[in-house]
């Protein structure tokens, strides 16, 4: 039975890539962080009691901060294959947060190759390494960008991503490694972070719709994004460790939407004019914006045999339906008299 570590399991992506590794038969790892609130919402369904025989899901505390704690659960664990998905992810936050951003994003993806360099030599196990790339590292290069794009990082959080994956590819060509960087573009789920733009818009939609909620504050509506679905997306990360040798994929759809597409069409769905409700705020403004992102995914086409499946529409109409049900729920629950949070309050990015 093959093992696979992941960084950041609770989060969108990791809680995706963790549900098909299960499925494909492995026992899969994750750590996460110690937080005075349960933070595992994305993984509660996929845990058993680590008692039972069967178990084949487990957690460990730790943090890309914290190199110590990384070595140890490495040699306790002793995966085949690891995929560092974790991050500050939030890019609008990477400008308010940069050092802390640096030391997860680029610091911590460090830590955790020095830890596998250090584990391969004395354990003589093989490993393959996942390092979580994004399409925000090509930043301001003119679209449509591939693995040949030159990057142009416009963030703290893209910059500490080009520091990353500048760090895997020198850990595998120094010292022969199978690391991997994906350069993944947009993709979203009904898992999706509240406080990124799609999911922001389409839990508004359902809360506007049952009347919970009547404002959308919201920034620069004229960005394009190449958006896809983030189940497709994990399924290519595993691939790119399947390989007979590593290298370097972008993952896209090949499509790119502005902001204001995914909102017209999101309250759409739900008969609601958006410009009834949606209001500008510029504390959403970034102080370097990325325009227009749009990936050319051929070598993952051809190498991998890898494409997306969910369209645009579709994935707007998924996230639609999910968060118009979540809208429903809390509706019942504010009848009953119950308190929810409300967006005045949940407003972070
Ligand atoms: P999320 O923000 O949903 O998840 C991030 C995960 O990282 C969470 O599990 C979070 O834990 C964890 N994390 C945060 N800080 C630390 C830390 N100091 N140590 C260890 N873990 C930490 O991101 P996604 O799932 O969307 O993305 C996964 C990865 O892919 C990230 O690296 C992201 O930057 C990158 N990426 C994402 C894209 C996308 O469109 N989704 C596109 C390209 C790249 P907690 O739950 O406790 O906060
Ligand atoms: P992004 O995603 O920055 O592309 O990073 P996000 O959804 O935050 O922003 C996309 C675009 O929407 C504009 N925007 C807003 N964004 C947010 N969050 N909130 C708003 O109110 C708002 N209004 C307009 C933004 O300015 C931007 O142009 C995501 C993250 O998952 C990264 O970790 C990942 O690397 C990249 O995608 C690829």
């Amino acid at each position: 039975m093959k093992r696979a570590l992941i960084t950041g399991v609770t989060g969108q992506d990791g809680s995706y890539l963790a549900e098909l590794l299960l499925s494909k038969g492995y026992e899969v790892h994750g750590i996460i962080r110690r937080s005075s609130v349960f933070n595992t919402s994305r993984i509660d369904h996929l845990y058993r009691d680590p008692h039972e025989p069967d178990t084949r899901f487990f957690l460990h505390y730790g943090d890309l901060t914290d190199g110590t704690g990384l070595r140890r659960i490495l040699e306790k664990v002793q995966p085949d294959e690891i995929y560092n998905l974790g991050a500050q992810s939030h890019v609008k936050v990477s400008f308010e947060q940069p050092e802390y951003t640096a030391d997860v994003v680029a610091t911590g993806t460090l830590r955790l190759l020095e830890a596998v360099r250090d584990y391969v030599r004395a354990w003589g196990r093989p490993v393959r390494f996942y390092q979580a790339g994004s399409s925000e590292m090509f930043g301001a290069a003119p679209p449509p960008q591939n693995e040949k794009t030159p990057f142009y990082p416009r963030s703290p959080y893209a910059a500490s991503k080009v520091a990353a994956y500048w760090y895997a590819v020198n850990y595998r060509e120094a010292y022969g490694l199978f690391i991997v960087n994906g350069i993944l573009f947009n993709h979203e789920s009904e898992r999706r972070g509240e406080t990124f733009v799609t999911r922001k818009i389409t839990r508004a939609a359902g809360r506007i719709k049952m009347g919970l909620q009547k404002k959308l504050y919201l920034g620069n509506l004229e960005a394009k994004r190449d958006w896809g679905y983030a189940p497709d997306y994990v399924e290519a990360m595993w691939l790119m460790l399947q390989q007979p040798e590593p290298d370097d994929y972008v993952l896209a759809t090949g499509e790119a939407h502005s902001v204001r597409e995914f909102l017209e069409e999101a309250f759409g769905l739900l008969g609601l004019d958006p410009y009834a409700h949606v209001e500008i705020d510029p504390r959403y403004f970034r102080p370097t914006e990325v325009d227009f992102l749009l990936g050319d995914a051929s070598k993952a086409r051809e190498k991998l045999g890898w494409q997306p499946r969910v369209t645009f529409k579709e994935l707007v109409r998924r996230m639609v339906e999910h968060d118009l049900e979540l809208a429903k729920q809390e509706r019942t629950l504010v009848d009953a008299g119950h308190r929810i949070a409300l967006p005045g309050v949940m407003d972070r990015g």
